[in-house]
C-alpha cells in the first residue's frame, strides 16, 4: 500500500504535475507516513529520475523546470512537518545560501526547513550569492553556521572562492562552515576548508548540531 502511493508521488514528480503531487503528499501524510519517508521514498525517487532524463537528452529544460516546480510545491506541502516544533527551543543561529552561479534551491530549502524544525534560527541570502554578500553577511550578524548549498560542478570551484573570502576578510574564527548539495563530498569539502559536510538534509540537522557543540566547547576552552 505504501509502495503505491510512493510510485503515484514518483510519477507525479517526473510528470510535472503539481497538484497531484500536493495531493498524494496530504494521503500519504494522512496514511500515518512521515514526511521523511515521503521525501525519500516518493519525491526524491521522481526527481533524481528527471535528472536522468535531462541528462539523457529526453527531457529538456522546461520538463526541468515544471518537475522543479512540482517538487516544490509538494515540499512546501511537507513544511509544517520537516519544521514542526522548532520554536520550542532556540538551537542556535544559521546562515544558509547557494553559491555564486547556481540558482538551485530545492534542497537548501529542505535543509532549511529541518533546521528550522530543530530551533535553529535561520537566514537564507537566497541563490546565487557572491562571495562579498556572504562576508557582509557574516560580519554583521552573530552567526554560528554559514551554509553553502551547491548543485552544478561547475559551481563548486565558488565554494572554495566563499571560503578565501571569509578567510580575506578576518572572519573565519568567527564561524563554522558546512556545504552540501548532490556533486559535493566528504573530500571536496575537507579540501577546499569547510568545517562540515551533509549528504542530505537530515544528516545536516546532526552535522550543525555537533559544529555548534564544538563552538561552545571551544568557548568554554578559551
Ligand atoms: Co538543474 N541541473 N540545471 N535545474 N537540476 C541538475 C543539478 C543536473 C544534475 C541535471 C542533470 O544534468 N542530470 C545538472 C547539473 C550537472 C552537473 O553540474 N554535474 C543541472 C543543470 C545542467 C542545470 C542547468 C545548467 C541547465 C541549463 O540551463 N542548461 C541550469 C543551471 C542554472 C543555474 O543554476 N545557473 C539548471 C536549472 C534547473 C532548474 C532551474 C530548471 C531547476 C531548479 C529549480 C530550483 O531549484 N528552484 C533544476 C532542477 C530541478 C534540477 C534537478 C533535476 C533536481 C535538483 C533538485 O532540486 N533536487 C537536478 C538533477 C539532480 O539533482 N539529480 C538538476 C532535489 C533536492 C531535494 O536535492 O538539491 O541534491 P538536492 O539537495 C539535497 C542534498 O544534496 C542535500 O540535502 C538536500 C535534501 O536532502 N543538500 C545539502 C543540498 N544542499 C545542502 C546544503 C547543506 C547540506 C546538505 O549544508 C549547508
Amino acid at each position: 500500500m505504501s509502495n503505491d502511493i510512493f510510485e503515484k508521488l514518483t510519477s507525479a514528480i517526473i510528470e510535472g504535475k503539481d497538484k497531484e503531487a500536493i495531493s498524494f503528499c496530504r494521503e500519504a501524510v494522512g496514511k500515518g507516513m512521515t514526511a521523511r519517508a515521503v521525501l525519500e521514498n516518493g519525491l526524491m525517487p521522481g526527481i533524481r529520475k528527471v535528472g536522468e532524463l535531462f541528462s539523457i537528452g529526453e527531457y529538456f529544460l522546461p520538463e526541468l523546470l515544471i518537475s522543479g516546480m512540482a517538487m516544490q510545491a509538494a515540499v512546501a506541502e511537507l513544511e509544517p512537518l520537516l519544521n514542526a516544533g522548532g520554536s520550542q527551543f532556540h538551537t542556535g543561529k544559521y546562515l544558509i545560501g547557494t553559491v555564486r552561479g547556481d540558482i538551485h534551491d530545492i534542497g537548501k530549502n529542505i535543509v532549511s526547513m529541518m533546521l528550522k524544525g530543530n530551533g535553529w534560527e535561520v537566514t537564507d541570502l537566497g541563490v546565487d550569492v557572491p562571495p562579498e554578500k556572504i562576508c557582509a553577511a557574516i560580519a554583521e550578524g552573530d552567526y554560528d553556521i554559514f551554509g553553502m548549498s551547491t548543485l552544478l560542478t561547475v559551481t563548486m570551484p565558488a565554494a572554495d572562492e566563499a571560503i578565501n573570502a571569509i578567510r580575506k576578510a578576518g572572519l573565519r574564527d568567527k564561524i563554522k562552515i558546512m556545504i552540501g548539495g548532490a556533486p559535493v563530498t566528504q573530500e571536496f569539502a575537507d579540501k577546499i576548508g569547510a568545517d562540515g559536510y551533509a549528504k542530505d538534509a537530515f544528516e545536516a540537522v546532526n552535522v550543525a548540531v555537533s559544529l555548534k557543540g564544538k563552538t561552545r566547547r571551544q568557548e568554554e576552552r578559551a
